[in-house]
């Protein structure tokens, strides 16, 4: 059967703009339900500081649209100002092995102390960070959740930001700081990875759905561009930035050959009161990198116009052939 001219023209325009991918816009909710999040790295090693709703890292999902890189990292975070530290690396420079704060003769602002606890503290080779979001929550006066951004490698103080969800634990913020960050935070997760010192059930990890959603825009981060790759090492760190976990993304791969269930101040699991000895090149405590990537890609929405402009030349061609 022939179709009339123009209901083919017709049909040809319905086909294409039905086949054109749709865009789904993340609804920032600490969760990544509906979200067509891509999956970033999975918990590999069971949690040294879990119980049942404590501090876990299930997994790293990431997407960047519209200049924005949206990234949740599925799990718990104790609400005793535990520090969740998202360390960046989105621009060229940075720093391999922190250095302390400009007070003590380091390159880094002083905020919360993080530098000094963090002074000779060595990344995975090829990670050089430029920026660390250190996000807690607990009771003061009440409930609330403080964040800070800082700079790595030079002292600008980016922003603190205190009780970004009103007197709660957990909730939704699209615009905190003059850097208009979005932040929300799920605690409900009771399952994923279980405590101890095992291999994690990364089944269980990829399930959980809850935990910290960010929305980080772009111009926030150094501007990277088409092509770049911007690499995250996210940590759980005690309240004081000195008892590291074993919760890391990309997560620790491997065995943990002292007996121990978390890293400590020198990867043995002691206490130090610094986390300044932890190198995370050392495959005895910290095989594996960790640290993912996320790469800035051409956007599906201008793929799909060029899609769309190509399907139109295609349809008006069938008109011409008339
Ligand atoms: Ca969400
Ligand atoms: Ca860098
Ligand atoms: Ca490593």
């Amino acid at each position: 059967m022939r179709l009339p001219l123009n209901l083919a023209i017709l049909v040809c325009f319905a086909v294409s703009i039905a086949a054109a991918p749709v865009l789904a816009v993340v609804t920032l909710d600490g969760s990544i339900a509906g979200d067509d999040y891509s999956l970033e790295s999975v918990q590999t090693v069971e949690s040294g500081l879990n119980n049942t709703t404590d501090n876990e890292l299930n997994a790293a999902w990431a997407k960047i649209e519209g200049n924005v890189l949206y990234l949740t990292l599925t799990g718990n975070l104790a609400s005793n100002f535990n520090k969740l530290n998202i360390f960046i690396d989105s621009v060229a420079g940075g720093e391999n092995t922190l250095t302390n704060s400009t007070d003590f003769g380091g390159n880094n602002p002083s905020t919360d102390g993080w530098a000094g606890k963090h002074a000779g503290f060595t990344f995975d080779r090829g990670f050089e960070a430029d920026y660390l979001l250190s996000l807690r929550n607990g009771f003061i006066a009440g409930p609330q959740f403080d964040v800070t951004f800082n700079s790595v490698g030079n002292a600008t103080v980016i922003e603190t930001s205190s009780d970004i969800f009103g007197g709660s634990l957990a909730g939704a913020n699209p615009n905190v700081g003059a850097s208009g960050l979005g932040i929300a935070f799920d605690n409900s997760n009771v399952a994923g990875v279980a405590a101890g010192d095992g291999p994690a059930n990364q089944a269980a990890a990829i399930a959980v759905q809850t935990g910290l959603e960010l929305a980080i825009p772009l111009a926030a981060i150094g501007s990277p561009g088409i092509g770049d790759c911007i690499k995250i090492s996210a940590m759980i760190n005690g309240t004081n930035h000195d008892y590291l976990s074993n919760q890391f993304l990309g997560s620790i791969d491997g065995e943990f050959p002292y007996g121990q269930i978390n890293l400590g101040g020198d990867g043995e699991g002691t206490f130090t009161g610094t986390v300044g000895q932890i190198n995370l090149n050392d495959n005895d405590y910290a095989s594996g990198l960790q640290y993912f990537q996320v790469c800035i890609v051409p956007e599906p929405s201008s793929l799909a116009l060029v899609g769309l402009a190509a399907a139109a030349f295609a349809c008006i061609g069938l008109r011409r052939r008339k």
